[in-house]
């Protein structure tokens, strides 16, 4: 059994996390299936990625079983959960979150690390770390806060508390809470429209609102300006003028 399945439909590809006896909790295996998966979804084809787990878990974090796989906890962390953090962020195309069921720990900075969230009503968000006395990691501090608020952010992970996806929507941790009867078929239709967008303007739009959380207002400006003369030159941005000014839907193809 492959700890990370992948399946592509047209230009999404899905990555389902895949040990639903554990909740899918993160071992070396599955950090290293996830490694593959986000290096394939770099193919140029691919113009949306779904991240899922398998059964009714989305990802409970570290496997607790196996934290004595790693040499230290700070060397696991950097060998595993960074760099599959650092490539999602790195994704110039959009990265959807599909919570499906419960998330926790590295799991929740998994999700939040991911451009968009989705979420059954299935599904619950659980901090994790502190239940066990570690802090948040894997980015759980730096997209918590973000999403959250630093006074929220604290006050829950601090907490354990565990969220329902309804209190989630509320709190603008995910964006949609969705029957889990509808799930599937949501999330297919959610990434089929955001495959069919012009995939380098929003590449490009996630690259610009990460360096907006560190830059001043004149960097920002010149980066805007730097991409949208890149945009400006694409393929899509001529058909969405072109599909405009004839009065049709444009047929975007990412380039
Ligand atoms: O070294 C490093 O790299 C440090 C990195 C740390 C990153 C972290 O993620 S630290 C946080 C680790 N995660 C947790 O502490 C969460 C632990 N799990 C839970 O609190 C609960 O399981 C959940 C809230 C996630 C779900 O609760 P519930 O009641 O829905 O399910 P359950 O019955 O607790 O779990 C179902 C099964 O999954 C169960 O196995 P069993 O009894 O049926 O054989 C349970 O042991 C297993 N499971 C759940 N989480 C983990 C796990 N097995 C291994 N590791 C887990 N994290």
């Amino acid at each position: 059994m492959a700890e990370v399945e992948l399946s592509r439909q047209g230009a999404v590809l899905t990555i389902t996390l895949n040990r639903p006896d554990k909740l899918n909790a993160f071992n070396r295996a599955l950090h290293k299936g996830l490694a593959g998966a986000l290096k394939e979804a770099r193919d140029a084809e691919v113009r949306a990625v779904v991240i899922t787990g398998a059964g009714r878990g989305f990802c409970a974090g570290q496997d607790l079983t196996e934290f004595n796989e790693m040499p230290d906890v700070g060397t696991g962390l950097r060998e595993t959960y960074h760099p599959n953090i650092l490539a999602i962020r790195a994704l110039e195309k959009p990265v959807l979150a599909a919570v499906n069921g419960v998330c926790a720990g590295a799991g929740l900075s998994l999700a939040v690390a991911c451009d968009i969230r989705i979420a059954s009503d299935a599904a619950s968000f659980v901090p994790g770390f502190v239940g066990i006395g570690l802090v948040p990691d894997s980015g759980g501090t730096y997209f918590v806060h973000r999403l959250l608020g630093a006074s929220r952010a604290f006050e829950w992970m601090s907490s354990n508390r565990k969220l329902t996806a309804v209190e989630a929507h509320a709190w603008g941790l995910c964006s949609e809470v969705v029957g889990a009867d509808a799930f599937l078929a949501r999330v297919a239709e959610y990434a089929a429209q955001l495959a069919a967008g012009p995939t380098k303007a929003i590449g490009m739009t996630k690259r610009l609102f990460d360096h907006a959380d560190h830059a001043t207002l004149e960097e920002q400006l010149e980066l805007e300006a730097q991409l949208q003369a890149v945009a400006g030159r694409s393929e899509d941005f001529a058909e969405g003028v072109a599909a405009f000014g004839e009065k049709r839907p444009p047929q975007f193809n990412g380039r």
